[in-house]
């Protein structure tokens, strides 16, 4: 399925996205409540995004970057020159650039579910790389994707910075870690961020910075359900929380009440408790052997581990 021609997102009769409707309204019958992260992501959402890269809190973007920028010589040394780069969920990366311009690669392929991204990412690159072959595929890479035919023959490299995997419950992450390897092929290699275990203290300011960029990207979440589906959730009694889940190994988003409140949602009634909250994101985090184990057992063995000068964040190459 390369998505070309396809549907990607589906609208009901109200011109809302019938998935996110179908998904907000089973998350928030749950107990406890939550909402798939992906949602988090509509224009507003990317914005904030984008500012919460450049917050001094939010280390990640930063250390990954230099990562980067200092092993391109390594990079050039281990991945020879002629794959095709696949990116998964290009967004608006600034990090591409930096891999492209090191190895020397045979064409670009940037994978994203939101074809405007695509785009725009697609244009970008053709100005720096004015030789460089681009094949932009619409698709949602958490399923197996066929590639341009123009490609098929190029041995891949597969490229999904920015520790975006660690938004995925160990079950998914494997999931679609074993997508990647059948779309890229057995001859392939992958080079994947991931964010590293660190002080508790470090991490909740990360997702709870000062000026409360963080809370804002969360509470658009309760903003964008009110919007699209109806809704009538009081944001001003809605508090922004970021707290580590030792057990998993993972930063949580949520959206606490901070009184008892009812709401609803597409016209169904809906109560929180004070205090009760709903789960928006979790963001995993790692140490070098929960690497492993996640890589092995989505069919990719680790080659290389580099990490930034404060061991913060890590990026990693595989081999199929
Ligand atoms: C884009 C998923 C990598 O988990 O760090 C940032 C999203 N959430 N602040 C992350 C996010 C809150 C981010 N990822």
């Amino acid at each position: 399925n390369t998505g070309q021609g396809l549907a990607l997102v589906e609208l009901d009769e109200d011109g809302v996205d019938r998935a996110f409707r179908e998904q907000v309204l089973e998350g928030l019958g749950q107990d406890p409540k939550a909402i798939p992260a992906r949602w988090l992501y509509d224009d507003a959402g990317s914005e904030l995004f984008e500012a919460i890269t450049r917050l001094p809190e939010y280390y990640l973007t930063r250390a990954e970057t230099e990562i980067l920028t200092d092993h391109c010589s390594d990079f050039r040394r281990m991945i020879e020159p002629g794959r095709a780069v696949v990116e998964f969920g290009s967004g608006s990366s600034v990090k591409t650039p930096l891999l492209l311009g090191c190895i020397d690669p045979a064409a670009y392929v940037p994978l994203d579910i939101s074809g405007d991204f695509l785009r725009s990412a697609a244009a970008d690159l053709a100005v720096k790389f004015p030789g460089l072959p681009i094949h932009p595929v619409e698709a949602d890479f958490m399923r197996a994707v066929t590639l341009p035919d123009e490609v098929a023959a190029m041995p891949k490299l597969g490229f999904f910075p920015g520790s975006t995997i660690g938004n995925m419950v160990a079950r998914t992450a494997v999931d679609l870690l074993r997508s990647m390897r059948a779309t890229l092929g057995g001859d392939a290699l992958l080079l994947i961020g991931m964010d590293l275990v660190k002080d508790i203290e470090v991490l909740e300011a990360a997702y709870d910075d000062a000026k409360g960029v963080t809370a804002e990207f969360n509470l658009n979440l309760a903003r964008r359900v009110n919007r699209e589906l109806g809704g009538t959730l009081p944001l001003d009694k809605l508090r922004h929380v970021a707290r580590w889940n030792d057990t998993f190994a993972r930063i949580e988003m949520h959206l606490e009440a901070t009184e008892e409140l009812t709401f609803e949602v597409s016209g169904q009634p809906f109560r929180l408790a004070r205090g009760e909250t709903i789960h928006t994101e979790n963001s995993h985090k790692f140490d070098r052997r929960s690497q492993y184990t996640l890589l092995l057992a989505g069919g990719w063995t680790p080659v290389e581990r580099w990490l930034d000068s404060e061991g913060r964040f890590s990026l990693l190459l595989a081999e199929a």
